[in-house]
């Protein structure tokens, strides 16, 4: 079930595997889903929950290539069609883009901040036909901004529904909105992702302005682990069980077939705080929609291993760091981070401030991919002290994300860098 699930996503056969990860941003509805399926042809909910319900409950994935035709141009050369959709002619590959969707809804923004930890660029989706900013587009914005992802493309949606007079009115809005932020010198760009209008331009705009982040291909591999799952039918003998599979993206080096395995924190022992990592060989990999024998960063990897299953079912091991042996950073049950606190909780409709942080306060830490909660131990000038209740593995200078709940709900207060 898991194995079909994971082989519909990726229907399409990459050229060569994603070397950048886009994020889709922005309000519930505005049309982020959408937008997804008319750059990749893939609907990026999956499942049938989500289904049911119209909206993105969990990181949605899907994978496109970008052509240029060497005849037309721009924005008509760009296609993601390896014939030029204007003229017919023999399109040349540029680069595989993987994207990442994330969920609008307010409840959803600790799912969203995790999937902001492998975006290498982001697109706000803003609807023309309501008031901008919407809560989440502000709230949205200011994680990118945390998170620190400086490559952001606006686009202004459901550009079809409106008349010309609030389409006007709508990039007026947006263009205030965005004074002053990360976003200030974002190109905005008018579309319909339902009826396909303008996709050329924010596909010229993609190549533009969210170049492929350099990486290095030398270094210790260090992935984030965004999914995990177990790909056997229930009740399979155990002589022909399947090991179980990591997804996740690889920042820096690169992932070989026959490399060992370490997945860190791991996984508890019972009943204790303390965490044992977990140790195997890498029997497969699965990138671009192929099997490879190498995996690169970027885009979306499957880690086929020798570990039991069950650790890896139903995304178990999601937050984890992959790696090889001997060449991760430690576990941490503290951090020392050096803050920086927002003036106002964003998400929120009344923009409240924010207090500062106080001793023994109770906060949502997002590192990297992983979720933790975690209690001030220490406050020195902005350097804070926090014990978790759950390790994590990460690298020192690294960004973790910080919530606190107000008025009943996690909200984004700032971040902190790891000491
Ligand atoms: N008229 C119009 N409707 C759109 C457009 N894009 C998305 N929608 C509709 O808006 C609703 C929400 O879209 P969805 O992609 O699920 O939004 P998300 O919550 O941001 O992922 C759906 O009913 C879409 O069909 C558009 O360009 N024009
Ligand atoms: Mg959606
Ligand atoms: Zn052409």
């Amino acid at each position: 079930m898991e194995k079909q699930r994971m082989s519909n996503e990726k229907t399409t056969i990459l050229p060569h595997q994603p070397e950048i990860n886009i994020g889709t941003m922005g309000h519930v509805d505005h049309g982020k889903t959408t937008l997804v399926q008319a750059l990749t042809g893939v609907w990026a909910s999956r499942h049938s929950e989500e289904l049911k319900r119209g909206i993105t409950i969990k990181l949605g994935y899907a994978d496109m290539p970008v052509y240029k035709c060497p005849k037309c141009e721009p924005p008509k050369n760009y296609t993601t069609k390896p014939i030029c959709t204007a003229c017919g002619s023999k399109a040349v590959f540029e680069r595989a883009v993987s994207f990442v969707d994330a969920p609008g809804h307010e409840a959803l923004m600790a799912t969203m901040l995790s999937g902001a930890a492998i975006m290498d660029g982001a697109i706000l989706v803003i609807a023309a036909d309501e008031p901008c900013p919407q809560p989440q587009t502000r709230e949205h914005l200011a994680a990118a901004n945390v998170i620190g992802i400086k490559n952001i493309i606006i686009v202004q949606n459901k550009i079809d529904i409106v008349d010309e007079k609030r389409a006007h009115q709508s990039y007026t809005e947006i263009e205030n909105f965005v004074k002053g932020t990360v976003a200030q010198d974002a190109p905005i760009i008018p579309i319909s992702a339902q009826r396909g209008v303008n996709i050329d331009i924010l596909l010229q705009a993609m190549e533009e302005f969210m170049p492929t982040p350099k990486r290095d291909e030398t270094k210790p591999p260090f992935m984030y682990v965004v999914r995990s799952f177990d790909v056997n039918k229930p009740g399979t003998a155990i002589d022909k069980l399947e090991g179980g599979i990591v997804g996740g993206t690889i920042l820096e080096g690169k992932l070989k077939v026959g490399d060992e395995l370490e997945i860190r924190p791991g996984i508890a022992a019972e009943g204790k705080n303390t965490y044992t990592p977990l140790h195997s060989e890498i029997v497969s990999l699965q990138a671009g929609g192929k099997k490879v024998e190498e995996a690169h960063c970027g885009g979306l990897v499957g880690v086929g291993t020798l570990l039991d299953p069950s650790y890896a079912k139903a995304d178990g091991l999601t937050g984890n760091i992959a790696g090889k042996t001997g060449m991760l950073p430690p576990n941490l049950t503290e951090l020392t981070l050096e803050t920086q606190i927002l003036d106002r909780a964003v998400g929120t409709k009344e923009l409240m401030k924010i207090e500062e942080i106080a001793m023994n306060e109770t906060l949502l830490l997002h590192v990297g991919a992983a979720i933790t909660i975690g209690k001030v131990a220490s406050i020195r000038k902005d350097t804070v002290l926090i014990k978790l209740t759950r390790p994590v593995c990460a690298q020192t200078a690294s960004r973790v994300a910080l919530s606190r709940k107000i008025a009943g709900r996690w909200r984004l207060i700032g971040y902190g860098k790891i000491h």
